[in-house]
């Protein structure tokens, strides 16, 4: 495949590039993290999304080293924020396969110099499918170091309530697809409701994705969700145009 000999090249080329999104703790009014999305920036093909090529990056074995560079990179960059801000990166299950996740962590910490509290990992339900006991205890040993952990996309998967239970998340990131509907459906509200009750409940922070319009943050925020992260407040951008405060159409 034509995407598959580009990919093995890419990363040697340095086409890769991190954005990142603002996540706004409604609180403090301010932005408390970014998360970091991976672009390629293929050079007769224009940007590809991650969703492209990152199943591709698995299959093809670069999934590790292509993690190693984003938990780096976007450890590296956050060093030059103020110390408040956490940083988000986003973990595929073939990761947790691979041995060397926790060691990884570490080398990107302390490469970087970046405190421990300051990294966020992302995992998927899909994470907790495979040989659940040996995810779990990797999970601890993360959170051992100091990085927090947040289960990304919920609601999407299967039984989310139970994965609830085979981990203390730090976070959860409520899926984009319950936002969108809010308007539409009066479940999708009810949903979101339950889950930052669910939340507070646990201890747990609780993320509302794709908030797009002032309408959506409003609901959001009623319904109790601890942070809000959407083109309402910031798209995805480029770390050389990040700017910390909140300047957003409010
Ligand atoms: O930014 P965008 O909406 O195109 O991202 C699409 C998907 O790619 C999302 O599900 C996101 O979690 C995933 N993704 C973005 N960056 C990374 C990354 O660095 N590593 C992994 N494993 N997934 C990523
Ligand atoms: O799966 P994950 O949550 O990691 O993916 C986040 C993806 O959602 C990113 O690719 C990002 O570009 C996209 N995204 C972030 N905010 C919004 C938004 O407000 N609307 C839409 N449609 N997509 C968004
Ligand atoms: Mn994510
Ligand atoms: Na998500």
């Amino acid at each position: 495949r034509l995407l598959e000999t580009d990919l093995r090249k890419a990363l040697a080329n340095r086409e890769f590039e991190l954005y990142f999104q603002p996540q706004v703790n409604v609180r403090a009014n301010e932005i408390g993290g970014y998360e970091t999305l991976l672009r390629w920036r293929h050079p007769e093909r224009g940007t590809i999304s991650p969703g492209d090529f990152i199943p591709v990056a698995e299959d093809i074995g670069l999934i590790a080293p292509l993690g190693d560079w984003v938990l780096e990179q976007a450890c590296m960059v956050a060093t030059g924020w103020p110390k408040h801000i956490k940083v988000a990166v986003n973990l595929s299950p073939v990761q947790f396969r691979n041995k060397t996740l926790v060691q990884s962590v570490s080398r990107a910490l302390s490469r970087s110099g970046l405190a421990p509290e300051r990294l966020e990992l992302e995992i998927t339900e899909s994470v907790l499918l495979q040989d659940n006991e040996l995810t779990v205890a990797t999970l601890h040993q993360l959170r051992r170091m100091g990085v927090r952990i947040a289960m990304d996309d919920f609601g999407t998967g299967y039984s989310s309530l139970s994965y609830l239970r085979s981990f203390p998340f730090d976070k959860i990131k409520i899926d984009q697809s319950f936002v969108r509907e809010l308007s539409s459906r009066a479940d999708c509200l009810a949903i979101v409701r339950s889950i930052a009750g669910l939340g507070a409940s646990l201890g747990m922070s609780t993320v509302a994705e794709g908030v797009e319009t002032e309408d959506q943050f409003h609901q959001i925020t009623a319904a109790g969700c601890t942070e809000v992260q959407g083109f309402y407040f910031g798209k995805p951008k480029p770390a050389s145009e990040l700017v910390h405060t909140l300047t957003a159409n409010r």
